[in-house]
């Protein structure tokens, strides 16, 4: 299990932290995602094995957000 932090452009409202908290809580392996939409940060706990930080970020994108690179 690991946990990654990913920086997500496009989130204004709650509504925004629940579609990204729904859509990459139920994906495979997921096991903690935590918004904070202050600092635009989604905190991710998952296994590796079932899916990588580029799916999780690929999901969010799909659902209209925009991950920032660092
Ligand atoms: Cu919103």
């Amino acid at each position: 299990m690991i946990r990654k932090a990913l920086k997500v452009e496009g989130m204004t409202c709650q509504h925004c932290v629940q579609t990204v908290s729904e859509t990459v809580g139920k994906m495979a392996g997921i096991q903690k995602v935590e918004v904070n939409l202050e600092q635009k940060l989604v905190n991710v706990e998952f296994e590796e094995s079932l899916s990588t930080i580029d799916d999780i970020s690929a999901q969010i994108v799909e659902a209209g957000f925009e991950i920032v690179e660092d």
